[in-house]
């Protein structure tokens, strides 16, 4: 278990950042060094204590009561929780209610977990999902009418004849059951290739009918920018994954219709807030340059003609920083965190988190907050030194996150 997880965070996630030395532009070492400042003084504040924290979920299991610990680069007013592990590489959590979950591993399997009992049931009927690099079965959704219709959602790398590619499936689940049934492929982008990266992908809903994913450029930066190719777009469906006819570009030329915005690099977070009716993404850069975007309907992000992140072995890319028609992120991470997952955190019942964004932080292990305005950023939870993948707003309010070590953790409220 111990040895998968670390094999695959070396094939995924390369850090050639640390092994070739760059010479930075002034913007870079600027916010290189204001970044340094913040991770020193979390630093100062180490405090959670992992022996401590496994300690209380066994007493937890024993006891049937929950058990928490404090630490000090939690945030204010909360305590942490282990909820469960022993999984694979966690991609997807989704909630059925606060002690039910869908949980999806990197390796292909889908779970029920109840949090309350700590068990889990591994769901048959998911299809054959590549596992190759990058590739995994990604995030999982239930429908917004799953009351009454019993749907869920998820995304996967499927194997074609030319390679892998993104797809986005359907299917039944209810909580007594023990396999996915009527599970059908929605979506199949024509990003397949040989290679094993940047396949996004998260799905959210708005309040209208439509499904929502990303998709990354699969290593084919290029057709980001172009509009007969699904990579590097997000895409915009109707619920039985039919094609919006008021899709930005039905009716173009040689456009693929399910496109809603281009210019993604590897968009791993994207939520539509039912609060503020707005969309928005998170994306890895390249080396520095994540961004946070607020995405439009036809709009262009950027990518690879502008951005703020440079090739891992040096040099820069595209054409700078900025150009006219194409969309700014409103908040941009250099050195690059690599955001696993983004939430706005709508309920208000946890403060510190309160109108922000959060977000799982791969490389620099933590959990990310961000002001709605992008321009206040808080790290929590450095001392963990876990990958966050998946952050995840819980029914009651809760901040629910997984690791790539396979377990899930719940913030609350400290009283
Ligand atoms: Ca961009």
């Amino acid at each position: 278990m111990f040895l998968q997880a670390t094999v695959w965070r070396w094939i995924a996630h390369p850090i050639f950042c640390v092994l070739v030395p760059v010479a930075g532009n002034a913007a870079t070492d600027a916010d290189a060094v204001a970044a340094t400042q913040l991770s020193q003084a979390v630093e100062k504040s180490r405090g959670v204590d992992k022996a401590q924290l496994t300690q209380a979920a066994d007493k937890s299991r024993v006891e049937g009561k929950a058990q928490f610990i404090a630490a000090k680069d939690l945030p204010p007013d909360t305590r942490l929780e282990k909820l469960i592990d022993g999984f694979d590489v966690i991609w997807g959590l989704e909630t059925i209610s606060e002690n039910d979950a869908l949980v999806t591993v990197k390796t292909g399997k889908m779970y029920h977990v109840n949090f309350k009992q700590m068990t889990r049931v591994e769901l048959q009927g998911v299809p054959k999902v590549s596992t190759t690099g990058q590739a995994g079965l990604l995030d999982v959704r239930l429908s917004p009418d799953y009351a009454t219709t019993q749907f869920i959602y998820f995304t996967y790398s499927k194997k074609t004849p030319k390679g892998d590619t993104t797809a986005l499936a359907r299917a039944r689940f209810k909580i007594s059951d023990k396999s996915l049934s009527a599970v059908s492929d929605l979506f199949v982008g024509t990003t397949d290739n040989g290679g094993a990266v940047h396949f996004g992908s998260r799905i959210t809903f708005d309040n209208s009918g439509h499904v929502f994913f990303g998709i990354g450029d699969r290593g084919e930066r290029d057709r980001c920018q172009e509009l007969n190719w699904h990579n590097g777009k997000i895409i915009r469906l109707k619920l039985d994954g039919s094609v919006p006819k008021d899709n930005p570009f039905v009716g173009t030329k040689n456009a693929l219709p399910e496109i809603y915005s281009l210019g993604h690099r590897n968009p791993q977070g994207l939520y539509f807030s039912l609060k503020d009716g707005k969309l928005y993404n998170s994306e890895h850069g390249p080396r520095g340059g994540d961004e946070i975007n607020d995405v439009r309907k036809g709009l262009n992000y950027g990518w690879p003609v502008v951005t703020f992140g440079r090739e891992y072995y040096g040099p820069k890319i595209g054409e700078g920083t900025a150009k006219s028609g194409m969309e700014q992120a409103f908040k941009v991470y250099v050195p690059s965190i690599a955001p696993s997952s983004l939430i706005k955190y709508e309920s208000g019942k946890i403060k510190a988190f309160a109108n922000s964004f959060v977000l799982g932080a791969l490389v620099l292990e933590h959990l990310n907050v961000v002001s709605a305005d992008g321009k206040k950023e808080t790290r929590y939870l450095e001392s963990m030194s876990e990958r966050i993948r998946q952050v995840k707003e819980s029914p009651e309010g809760n901040l629910l996150f997984t690791t790539d070590d396979g377990e899930i953790y719940r913030i609350s409220p400290a009283s």
